[in-house]
């Protein structure tokens, strides 16, 4: 078996995210995750809060509260949600853990013996009206590459480019939209990345199975105009990783914090640390994950994002990591995602518009959500929730399709055996035709999730569920009852012996539904199907099961009306 070292972004601590944040990153992570355990394989999946940078200074100040406290209140926000979409991560660290700040400061000291850092007196923009120094993202103006007019200060979301501050076009505050700037010298350290520029092009042209969405963000940016630039990491902000070099002082860098995005991508290193400490683990442990010189060799280590976190992901942080002239491990595979928009449009924290993780599950169960997110998932294109197609979602796909056969089968059997698989009859000719198709579909299955597609993973998910159902449809049990009960008996038998297989490979997308499934079927471990014959003899007759409560209530006309207009926004 192989191991698979998987990371997904980290969710920025301010506020709770919406349902396209979930989809661009942690809920395919998780999907993924699943899969490969249940087919054996050593998996370990990382995720954290990444909470420096001034998305959490200010997030904090208008909470009314000191940042380190409103960090800790809003990780235990963000890690009850995640538990509540059934994120199975192995650890959900914290990118202000003491992990992260040594390993932080420990690659800045490696990039500095490797002649990567170089000191800069800069101008930094300082806002008078805010009484603060404003790092990139909250410096808003017109984006110089494509005339975006709400572009921020480190990237443009519109086109994706890398910017600094002064390259934006009438630049202001995004903070109070003051426009009363000033450029104040500072220093700061830069990373040199240009120097890593062939490097890095030599190692991104020999990804040859990355998907389209990353190599092409990737080289972008690389070739882009004047190529790789040096970038700033250090930042004038009191709420951050104080720059060190190592474990010594930094001469003229004090009251300064290393940049968020230099200290984020550490953290999925320093959460398998802390993953390592919470389990009673000594370093190796982790190292195992991460040092190629300890262990981790053979680890395929898979990343999920949105596209606008690739450049990161393929340029600054690899440089880091190559920088440091140490064995750490580098990325096998990029899964990039593109765009959840809400009907039609974007989501909205501050108007209300869309639908917000907290919100929800307090609507709806879990699984409704996985289910429609993982099988409209924005790999390809953007993809656009609404109402309508989320309730023919969960109406069809999983109530009408998956729902029914469970509830048709364990109840015509009750009434006619009791709660028993049945004994009887023989599989013939019907029998063979589903075990046929269903390994065909499986096949299918199994291929697009090694590929991390997993729209067409879930399509032949459901092509598996509805081969139970016209099978039952063609079978008619309760009709055959009436002149050949041992038929009826082989049957059902059959049938339910298709359930337990659908809670088992259902499992990565609808974790809690196939908990309940299994559990009705009185089944404890099962495995993932080497085969799908044997499979559907697992359950022997004589084994007993408990008709299960509904699995999913459908979601009526009027309910949908009422929840398009709660969440249209204002
Ligand atoms: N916090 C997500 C974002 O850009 C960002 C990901 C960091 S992953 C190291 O919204
Ligand atoms: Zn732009």
């Amino acid at each position: 078996m192989a191991r698979y070292l998987i990371t997904s972004a980290l969710p920025y601590i301010n506020g709770i995210k919406h349902l396209g944040n979930l989809i661009g990153s942690q809920l395919p992570s998780d999907a993924y995750a699943r899969y490969l355990r249940a087919k054996g394989h050593e998996v370990l999946l990382i995720c954290a809060t990444d909470e420096h940078g001034t998305p959490a200074e200010l997030a904090a100040a208008k909470a009314g509260k000191p940042v380190a406290e409103f960090c800790a209140e809003m990780w235990a926000v963000q890690k009850d949600i995640a538990d509540g979409f059934a994120m199975s991560f192995d650890h959900f660290g914290r990118s202000s853990s003491d992990r992260n700040h040594k390993l932080t400061q420990h690659f800045a000291g490696r990039l500095a013996e490797a002649g990567l850092i170089e000191e800069v007196m800069e101008k930094q923009v300082y806002s008078n009206a805010d009484g603060r120094y404003l790092p990139d993202r909250y410096i808003e103006g017109t984006c110089p590459n494509c005339g975006y007019d709400k572009a921020r200060g480190d990237q443009c979301e519109n086109c994706t480019k890398q910017l600094d501050p002064v390259d934006l076009i009438e630049p202001r505050s995004a903070i109070s939209g003051s426009t009363d700037l000033e450029l104040r010298e500072t220093k700061h350290l830069y990373l040199r990345q240009s120097t890593m520029r062939e490097k890095l092009e030599t190692w991104i042209d020999g990804q040859k199975d990355w998907p389209i969405l990353t190599t092409s963000i990737a080289k972008k940016w690389l070739n882009e105009g004047d190529g790789l630039q040096d970038r700033g990491i250090t930042r004038d902000l009191d709420w951050g990783i104080p720059v060190k070099r190592g474990d010594r002082a930094w001469p003229g860098m004090d009251g300064k914090v290393f940049y968020v995005w230099f200290d984020a991508p550490i953290e999925y290193i320093a959460a398998t640390a802390e993953w390592a400490d919470a389990s009673g683990q000594d370093d190796a442990a982790w190292e195992r994950w991460w040092r190629t010189d300890k262990g981790a060799g053979d680890v395929h280590y898979v990343q999920f994002m949105a596209k606008d976190n690739i450049p990161f992901h393929t340029l600054s942080f690899p440089v880091t990591l190559m920088g440091s002239a140490e064995p750490w491990k580098l990325v096998d595979y990029i899964k990039g995602f593109n765009w959840l928009n809400y009907e039609g449009g974007k989501f909205s924290t501050s108007q209300g518009r869309g639908i917000f993780m907290d919100q929800a599950l307090e609507i709806l169960p879990s699984d409704y959500w996985r289910w429609w997110l993982l099988s409209n998932a924005p790999e390809s294109d953007d993809a656009n929730f609404t109402w309508e197609s989320f309730q023919s979602g969960v109406n069809k796909d999983l109530a009408d399709v998956l729902g029914n056969f469970v509830s048709r089968v364990t109840k015509f059997c009750r009434s006619k055996f009791g709660e028993v698989v049945p004994e009887g009859g023989t599989y013939g000719e019907m029998e063979a035709a589903v075990i046929a198709e269903i390994a065909r579909r499986l096949e299918a299955y199994e291929a697009r999730m090694e590929a991390i597609e997993l729209r067409k993973a879930t399509a032949e998910l459901r092509a598996i569920w509805v081969a139970g159902n016209e099978y039952l449809q063609a079978a008619e049990p309760w009709s055959v009852f009436k002149t050949d009960p041992g038929r009826a008996a082989a049957i059902i038998r059959f049938a339910l012996n298709l359930i337990r297989l659908y809670g088992v490979l259902s499992a990565p997308f609808i974790p809690v539904a196939s908990r309940d499934i299994l559990a009705a079927m009185h089944v404890e471990d099962a495995e993932w199907p080497e085969d799908v014959k044997t499979a559907l003899a697992a359950l022997p007759a004589g084994h007993t099961f408990s008709v299960p409560e509904v699995l999913f209530a459908k979601i009526t006309d009027e309910r949908r009306d009422e929840l398009e207009a709660r969440f249209a926004g204002s």
